[in-house]
């Protein structure tokens, strides 16, 4: 067990009150000028990610319920607004032009397709509809039809976010002027894991669309995929860096990598689901005010799985049977499972 593992086991020991305030004061507070080191390095996430899991679900929940309604759970739907045929190469994703996988390629939806499924989600109890599209990055004439979908989804009463790759300059800002309240772009996993997982784009091009989109005043979610054949070190090191945006992204799905057959990540040998629930630990812990979304992957979770999730501190989800190309579990068990937690959804 690490020095900093020890010193936390030990604070826990000392009993809810002061473990609280000793913790908060080792793990939670923040640097105040550039000249300090980053508030979370690998070290430190690593030692929270090592510590016996009861202590670290414990700790989780102090935090989670400082700052949020521990059963209450947001619920966002998705939508492939534009399907397949990508150029890039991420090694996880079915819609890579690259990789042969049964997805079908589906050019820009209309807008009043995406309008009747937005409705649809809405009277399903979504609160927030998510557009997705397999691009590099949107070209302008890309960017106007989105920015009528979100007007119009905004016009329904959701909230909005899309997910469409790298942007250029401007192209933040007429989604924000859109009625654009978030922006989902992913930092996926650690910097030194990255190149063996996309080639095609480097993680100073995803800090920097993500600088794109907190400069237009849009909420960032951002976060990553576990399950990729990464080492405990490497999801330390992804958490290190969403908790080390300044400031944390507002929102962080946490997906467990759905493998595809086609895709070069087919077949990575399984993730034990106990580190998935570790993982969304740390996020809670180190982005206390987030909304950490429990993502991809929840279709081949138990609800036993899922429930430890929820009590590790993830308060949403994606919700429909679909999350762009793959399943996601039928709203109705999912009403099923938040009736059986007591959770309602937000
Ligand atoms: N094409 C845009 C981009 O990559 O920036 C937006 C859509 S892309 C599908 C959105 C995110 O979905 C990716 O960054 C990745 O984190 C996640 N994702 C894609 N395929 C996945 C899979 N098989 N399992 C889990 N997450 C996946
Ligand atoms: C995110 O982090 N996960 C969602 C959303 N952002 C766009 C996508 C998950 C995709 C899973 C694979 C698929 O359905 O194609
Ligand atoms: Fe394209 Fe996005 Fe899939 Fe990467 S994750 S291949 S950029 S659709």
């Amino acid at each position: 067990m690490s020095q900093l593992t020890s010193d936390i086991t030990a604070d826990l020991e000392m009993g809810a009150g002061s473990a609280a305030d000793r913790l908060t004061d080792k793990l939670a507070e923040p640097a105040g000028t550039v000249a300090e080191p980053p508030r979370w390095d690998v070290s430190r996430v690593e030692a929270l990610l090592d510590l016996p899991f009861s202590d670290l679900i414990h700790r989780a929940q102090l935090v989670h319920r400082q700052y949020h309604d521990a059963n209450a759970v947001q619920l966002s739907t998705l939508i492939s607004v534009k399907t397949g045929g990508c150029p890039e190469d991420c090694g996880y994703c079915p819609q890579a032009a690259r990789y042969h996988t049964s997805v079908e390629n589906q050019d820009m939806l209309s807008l009043d397709e995406v309008v009747t499924t937005a409705a649809a989600a809405k009277a399903q109890g979504a609160s927030r509809f998510c557009m997705g599209a397999a691009w590099r990055g949107p070209k302008q004439r890309d960017i106007e039809k989105m920015v009528e979908m979100v007007s119009a989804v905004k016009a329904l009463g959701l909230e909005t976010c899309a997910t469409l790759g790298m942007l250029k300059s401007g192209q933040a800002e007429q989604l924000r002027q859109a009625g654009l309240d978030y922006y989902n772009h992913n930092l996926d996993t650690a910097p030194e894991f990255y190149d063996e997982i996309i080639t095609t784009r480097n993680y100073e091009d995803r800090l920097d669309t993500l600088e794109k989109v907190r400069s237009a005043g849009i909420h960032v979610c951002c976060g990553g995929i576990v399950g990729m054949g990464e080492t405990r070190h490497a999801r330390a090191g992804l958490i290190g860096q969403l908790a080390n945006l300044d400031p944390y992204p507002e929102s962080v799905p946490i997906n467990h990598l759905v493998q595809v057959e086609g895709t070069p990540l087919h077949g990575t040998a399984a993730l034990d689901p106990l580190e998935f629930v570790r993982t969304i630990a740390a996020a809670r812990i180190t982005m206390p005010k987030a909304m950490v979304r429990l993502s991809a992957g929840r279709q081949e979770m138990s609800d036993a799985v899922q429930a430890l999730c929820f009590l590790a501190g993830a308060n949403s989800i994606f919700y429909g049977d679909k999350l762009l190309t793959t399943g996601n579990p039928e709203a109705e068990r999912d009403k099923a499972l938040f009736h059986k937690l007591g959770l309602r959804s937000i």
